[in-house]
């Protein structure tokens, strides 16, 4: 899964990005690529009790986009790399420090937003309209053509395709037009400490707006503030998030809201070994799951062993406790697996 940073220039995108995932900014032109770990305290929480040897924590691909043109038009090589993304987020500025220089004129948050938002539409509405113009194409079902106007309609509005809610063939259809509004985004503001701590910064409402139409979640955070959170220990960090309010640093909040975005949700197995956190589309059948594990797992898969991870807490955090008081549940090929389920495969190749 991967999720392409956009936005204008000087907006904090490459910030954002070393910020998730410790890398560093690509030459120019270059998209730099790196996971970044989800955090999650459960995971920190079945370390203490197993004190295992490794600790995996679930990752999300991130990808660090050039800035888009002044006209931030999104076409050729661009298009097709922000194309090969399952979800996008879109960084604007709202901080206005004069240190920053801004490359072109200064633009308020909801300006970037909406110039972006525009820009994806177009792009799509270019592609649909030259779709439907092809009348002739006979492979094409009625259903899909019906599809396809209700999106150029959509569009016409300066709506995202995402914004409507799809039946999951639809789904299937869109996703092989590979049309950049179908894609999940996230739109995250940069805004100095002053403007986080009160709440406020010019043009937010328009941008809460603007972002509430589209259906986007907005992260409010500091590329300053979290670089400075980055170099605490965690007693600190939790000291100063509280100066602010928060209860979890922005970068935190943005994965998170990035992992639910794209429908993922994390499964655990545990033991001396490792703890380990392992990404699937929630509502995942058992079987696939164990196959995310190993393929001979999925292969010869006979039953899970599952017990949710809170259940598994309140019985003071054993597997023995579980098993004995009959709580470590035996599934079939088909349980559909829960976020936060502890799961032990057993199978036979
Ligand atoms: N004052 C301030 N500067 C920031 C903040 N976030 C990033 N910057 C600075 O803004 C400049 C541009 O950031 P960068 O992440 O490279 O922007 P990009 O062009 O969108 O990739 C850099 O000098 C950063 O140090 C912030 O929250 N506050
Ligand atoms: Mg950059």
């Amino acid at each position: 899964m991967k999720i392409g940073i956009i936005g204008p220039a000087m907006a904090g995108k490459t910030t954002l990005f070393s910020l998730l995932t410790g890398g560093t900014a690509g030459g120019k032109g270059t998209v730099p690529q790196a996971s970044a770990r989800v955090p999650d305290q459960r995971i920190d929480l079945l370390s203490e009790i197993f004190k295992p040897r490794k600790i995996t924590f679930a990752t999300v691909e991130f990808a660090d986009f050039p800035a888009l043109g002044s006209g931030c038009e999104i076409a050729g090589e661009t298009a097709n790399r922000l194309k090969a993304c399952d979800a996008l987020t879109i960084v604007v500025r709202a901080h206005g420090d004069p240190t920053v220089p801004w490359p072109d004129e200064p633009l308020t948050p909801d300006t970037s937003f909406t110039n972006f938002l525009n820009e994806m539409v177009l792009s799509d509405l270019c592609q649909v309209e030259a779709l439907l113009a092809r009348n002739k194409d006979k492979r094409r079902s009625q259903e899909e053509t019906h599809l396809l106007e209700a999106c150029q309609s959509l569009l016409e509005e300066t709506k995202p395709i995402s914004s409507l809610g799809w039946l999951p063939e639809q789904e299937q259809i869109l996703h092989n037009y590979a049309l950049l509004s179908s894609r999940p985004v996230l739109v995250a503001v940069n805004l100095d400490e002053e403007q986080l701590l009160n709440k406020d910064f010019e043009g937010r409402s328009a941008l809460v707006d603007a972002c509430a139409a589209a259906g986007y979640p907005l992260i409010e955070f500091s590329g300053r503030l979290e670089t400075e959170i980055c170099r605490m220990d965690k007693k600190e960090q939790s000291a100063f998030l509280a100066e602010y309010g928060l209860e979890e640093s922005g970068i935190t909040r943005l994965v998170t809201a990035a992992y639910k975005l794209l429908g993922l949700c994390s499964f655990f197995t545990v033991g001396e070994d490792e703890v380990r956190a392992w990404t699937v589309q929630a509502g995942i059948t058992a079987k696939k799951a164990a196959g995310k594990i190993h393929s001979d797992l999925e292969r010869g898969f006979i039953r899970a062993e599952v017990i949710a991870y809170d259940e598994f807490m309140a019985l003071g955090g054993s597997l023995k406790t579980a098993r004995d008081q009959g709580k470590l549940r035996i599934e079939g090929k088909d349980y559909p697996v829960r976020d936060g389920d502890i799961l032990n495969i057993r199978f036979n190749v």
